[in-house]
């Protein structure tokens, strides 16, 4: 596929999608609140289906992702922030349009590229650059970093380092609500290298027999570290494979907000109907290297810049220019409204301390003699 095979919601794969269901590519806004507005406050919520997202609030919050992460690097090449750090510069319209189509009480497990999945789903900025600050303040108190931001409050459970480590742990999730009736769906967010582990195909099997609510999210951006797609699958269409195991699987443009925000609402109205789960294959692109310690040498500049003439976020200003609902003045503020915001998370986690040394063993489950340390 090239940067210009646009293909949302082609229904590459598997069962047709059902007529009922609409289109992948909707022009209408509404406006229906962010999953930042309605953040869960707890575990057992229930959820009312969600509806289509004000394409403006999701290129404000590809903005604010984007502007998040180009200070991120900044601040790891100024020491400030340490350990792995993996960016989805590029990838924002996947994160915000698969997190608009959940609602407050779906879970969502992500991987170690999920700054903006966290953003998207409502998590503070200030929470997060703490974290990525190794603060206290942090959303994982500091323990976990980058590659592990974590909130239950919004079922936001990680952030993971192990590559499809997650697929696991979103099936446990989607049986646990199944067996307790709750009318949750599970948003399962994985990469296209994911699909290469015997935990892919375990858990879809898993998922597929006991038609377990999960929404199977492939963020296929083409590199798994750096190894391209072709060098490391034999079946370079994957939803094709996912629709072997028997679950509707679908294939949307990854670099369009709108499509895939229209995508995922279809596919989350169809597993919460109850009929098992679902794939969706987002084809997008990271801009930069694979982490900061990536010197990117595995594919060519050019194929680069020609997927950067597909940057999700000048395209969709474009079109919302182009219908009147948008204006650069509103671009400029948004600007000036993320940069206060930043900044202030970035003061805000220099202020902040270090988990004490006292809370070493704090969540360490194991016995201990007494004296704080593990037997
Ligand atoms: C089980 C496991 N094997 C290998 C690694 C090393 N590793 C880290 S990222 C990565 C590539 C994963 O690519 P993909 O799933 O496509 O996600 P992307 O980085 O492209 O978002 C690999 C092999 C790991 N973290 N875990
Ligand atoms: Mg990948």
């Amino acid at each position: 596929m090239t940067a210009g095979d646009k293909s949302p919601g082609n229904g590459r794969a598997g069962r047709k999608p059902s007529s009922r269901r609409r289109s992948t590519r909707t022009e209408t806004s509404t406006t229906a609140p962010t999953v930042a507005a309605t953040a869960a406050t707890g575990t057992t919520a229930t959820n009312a289906p969600v509806t289509a997202p004000d394409p403006t609030d999701l290129l404000r919050q590809m903005m604010r992702i984007r502007r998040f992460e180009e200070r991120c690097a900044e601040l790891y090449s100024a020491t400030k922030i340490r350990g792995f750090v993996h960016l989805c510069i590029g990838e924002e319209a996947v994160a915000v349009g698969q997190m608009s189509a959940l609602a407050p009480g779906d879970a969502v497990v992500s991987t170690y590229r999920e700054h903006g999945h966290a953003l998207a789903r409502g998590m503070s900025m200030e929470s997060v650059m703490a974290e990525m600050f190794g603060k206290v303040t942090g959303c994982s108190r500091g323990r976990g970093g980058s590659m592990h931001l974590f909130d239950v409050s919004r079922r936001f459970y990680g952030g993971n380092a192990i590559v499809a480590g997650g697929l696991p742990l979103a099936v446990g999730l989607a049986l646990a609500d199944q067996m307790n009736g709750r009318p949750n769906v599970t948003a399962c967010i994985f990469g296209d290298g994911a699909m290469a582990e015997g935990e892919f195909h375990e858990s879809a099997n898993l998922a597929a027999l006991w038609k377990l609510p999960v929404l199977f999210c492939c963020e296929n951006n083409r590199y798994a570290m750096g190894t391209a797609l072709a060098r490391e699958h034999a079946q370079t269409d994957l939803a094709m494979r996912a629709a072997s195991y028997g679950m509707v699987a679908w294939t949307v443009d990854g670099m369009d907000a709108e499509a895939v925000a229209e995508a995922t609402r279809r596919a989350v109205d169809q597993v919460r109907g109850g009929g098992g789960p679902c794939f969706l294959e987002q084809r997008t692109y990271r801009f930069r290297a694979h982490s900061m310690y990536d010197p990117d040498r595995y594919r060519e500049k050019s194929e680069i810049e020609q997927w950067k003439r597909s940057d999700p976020i000048p395209a969709l200003a474009e079109r919302l220019k182009s219908r009147g609902t948008l204006t650069d003045a509103d671009m400029h503020r948004w600007a000036q409204e993320i940069e206060a915001e930043i900044e202030a998370a970035v003061a805000a986690a220099e202020r902040a301390d270090v988990e004490p040394v006292a809370d070493l063993t704090r969540y360490v489950t194991s016995p201990t003699d007494g004296s704080g340390s593990p037997t």
